[in-house]
């Protein structure tokens, strides 16, 4: 910890850093809370993980170009003026830089600390996901003018789902794995999916649904919720900010909550999608999202909440053959265990297929 405090160091232009405590529930990079000894506003630290974002310094002048867009358009915008919405901003160094490069090569960054906040990693009620889907909302209202070119694809192939099912078929190829009964109704669940993984890329090829600017990592846990009103007020995790569709973003943000287990559980067989919730999610999404969803955004919405829940599934499995090299895993079946939470998630979405078009429909009107 010591090296942590020295990193941290670096970032507080204020006052002694006092502790630093690991923090959250990040798959990809470390995360650290540092408080300080002087009463300044604790914040947070993260060691970017470079095997993932290969070019850092893009990732955090992204970080850099979306929120002070998003700090000149809250000046103006009718939505902020209504209620509390916080943009994490990003910490210089005592050098003016905004990460650090430590000598063993590791890259660092300091993100301000969104206060009176928390964030749950299970839904918690009808409220918390209207409050959810409003987020997300926000977030892209707020970023919707934004030309996609100014930012930069920090993590290419991001959300391009046919390109996992390549990787995978390439680990299949060069693996001769075990076979359990978990492995094989993995293996089996997504030989009879593989051609569900072009549905938006088709869509986005032919023109139908716009790239524009995406969060990327929408999911439950980055949607930070006011202590007090319980209303969404920020969303954290900036790292794949960047060009993509919103139907990502919507659907990652489906599949995280609304499933009451958890993307964590051990109960894997017992997960499902559940209606109600997602009527919520929508409803709060729709509630700022309306104005700039088109026709055509509307009927890929289904498609893309089944989609990112099979495309985070099949992620996991290939990670899981592949010794676990990109998601951080606690145990060694970690990632075959989050594998079929995605996949028994995508076959109760596919089995409410109609519920969920007729929810969906009810609600475009
Ligand atoms: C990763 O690091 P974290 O937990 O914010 C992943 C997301 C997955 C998520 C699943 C860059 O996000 O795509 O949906 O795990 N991020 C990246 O929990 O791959
Ligand atoms: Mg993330």
């Amino acid at each position: 910890m010591d090296r942590i405090l020295t990193i941290a160091a670096q970032f507080a232009q204020k006052g002694r850093v006092a502790t630093a405590q690991e923090f959250g529930q990040g798959n990809v990079n470390d995360t650290y809370l540092v408080t300080l000894d002087s009463g300044e506003a604790p914040f947070v630290l993260q060691r970017i993980n470079t095997h993932v974002f290969r070019q850092p310094e893009l990732v955090m002048r992204n970080m850099r170009t979306f929120t002070e867009h998003v700090r000149q358009r809250q000046r103006t915008d009718v939505l902020c003026a209504e209620r509390r919405w916080d943009v994490p901003q990003v910490l210089l160094t005592q050098s003016q830089q905004d990460h650090w490069l430590e000598s063993d090569g590791t890259v660092w960054r300091a993100i301000s600390f969104i206060d009176a906040a928390q964030s749950f990693d299970t839904i918690q009620s009808l409220d918390h996901a209207r409050e959810v889907g409003y987020g997300l909302g926000m977030f892209h209202h707020l970023i919707s003018d934004l030309p996609s070119e100014q930012l930069a694809d920090t993590l290419e192939g991001f959300h391009i789902t046919p390109r996992y099912l390549q990787q995978y078929e390439s680990v299949l190829e060069q693996n001769s794995m075990g076979s359990s009964p978990e492995v094989n109704y993995c293996r089996a669940f997504i030989c009879d999916r593989t051609s569900l993984a072009h549905t938006l890329e088709t869509a986005k090829a032919k023109g139908l649904l716009p790239l524009r600017l995406m969060h990327g990592d929408p999911k439950i846990n980055n949607i930070m919720i006011d202590a007090v009103t319980g209303q969404a007020v920020s969303l954290i995790d900036l790292d794949t900010v960047k060009p993509g569709l919103v139907h990502y973003d919507i659907g990652d943000c489906l599949r995280s909550s609304c499933n009451p287990l958890g993307e964590e559980t051990d109960q894997w067989e017992s997960v499902c999608f559940d209606l109600d919730l997602s009527q919520a999610v929508l409803q709060g999404y729709l509630s700022v999202a309306r104005s700039f969803l088109t026709p055509t955004d509307y009927d890929y919405l289904f498609d893309a909440i089944r989609l990112i829940a099979f495309e985070l599934g099949l992620r996991f499995f290939t990670d899981y053959l592949m010794g676990d090299r990109y998601f951080k895993t606690q145990y060694p079946d970690h990632n075959l265990a989050r594998a079929l939470v995605q996949f028994k998630l995508t076959e109760s979405i596919e089995a409410q297929e109609r519920s969920l078009k007729a929810i969906i429909q009810d609600l475009r009107r």
